[in-house]
């Protein structure tokens, strides 16, 4: 019976189809959680984004398309053992190589964002060369943080380092003056549309802690002065019309929002972000 469903049903994203083959985007979970400085919990994020977005229609308002059908599959969560970060990062760069070789696109939902370094790694190696626009709070430019140069807060600064050198940042309020000399900030949708080649393979990267604490305080470094949900779809208007490749949203620790709208925007994003993705490929003609 339906109603004894419930439990399963929540165990994926809302509207996760079951057909492989016909599969164009995947949704994985990469719950890294090791080297946030202030506080953890983003490994609980993957399943409290699911579980959000049973709380959402599957319609979305702002692009008027609905999940229902786009093709995308969740294909659950990578196994990453606790305290292994080398090993980690190697199993989400394979994973990620394992989904482009598919010849699909991805939605990966974190965890930290230190992930987003192995994602772009295994792009850059597919594709030569890509941009990336950053949603974040944060420049994330440091060269080293706590003593360590693989973090959260290097993140951009380590994929610089590999060659990806069109990083354009949105909602950027907190960094040392070093991190602003060396950031690429977009204050407005029109700009982010005037910086972009239509035929620029582009990866979205997007921090929960774009938003103003108010709205979504469950991450694991909260900024006040930032975005609002209305405030992001202008951006995510233009970038239906860009060649985005693929996508992450990171940074939510679920458990730190009793609330649970934290996970719920997260979710509404996951779902804007999917929707973007496949209209993209419409834009492009179904091609990767
Ligand atoms: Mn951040």
């Amino acid at each position: 019976m339906g109603r004894h469903m419930r439990t399963v049903l929540y165990s994926s994203f809302i509207s996760s189809k079951e057909a492989l083959k016909d599969t164009k985007i995947k949704l994985l979970g990469c719950p890294l959680d090791e080297t946030s400085s202030f506080r953890g919990g983003t490994r609980f994020a993957p399943d409290s984004i699911r579980k959000a977005s049973w709380t959402l229609e599957t319609f979305s308002p702002y692009f008027k398309l609905d999940l229902d059908e786009i093709y995308f599959t969740d294909i659950g969560n990578l196994d990453l053992p606790q305290g292994n970060l080398l090993f980690s990062l190697e199993i989400i760069e394979n994973a990620i190589k394992e989904i482009i070789s598919e010849k699909k696109r991805f939605v990966v939902l974190g965890g930290e964002h230190l992930i987003t370094f192995p994602i772009v790694k295994a792009l850059k190696d597919a594709y030569g060369h890509i941009s990336v626009v950053h949603f974040d709070a944060h420049c994330d430019l440091r060269d080293q943080y706590e003593g360590q140069k693989l973090s959260h807060a290097t993140v951009l600064k380590r994929i610089k380092e590999i060659g990806i050198l069109r990083i354009f940042q949105i909602g950027i309020r907190s960094g040392t003056k070093e991190e602003f000399d060396e950031s690429y900030i977009i204050d407005n949708p029109e700009e982010l549309s005037q910086a972009i080649e239509k035929t620029e393979p582009i990866y979205l990267t997007f921090d929960m802690d774009v938003f103003d604490p108010s709205l979504v305080p469950g991450v694991t470094t909260p900024e006040p002065g930032g975005l609002f949900f209305s405030e992001i779809i202008p951006y995510l208007k233009v970038l239906s019309k860009l060649h985005i490749i693929g996508a992450d949203v990171v940074e939510l620790s679920p458990d730190y929002d009793t609330s649970f709208v934290s996970s719920i925007c997260a979710a509404k994003m996951v779902r804007e972000i999917i929707i973007v993705l496949s209209s993209n490929s419409f834009h492009n003609g179904g091609e990767i």
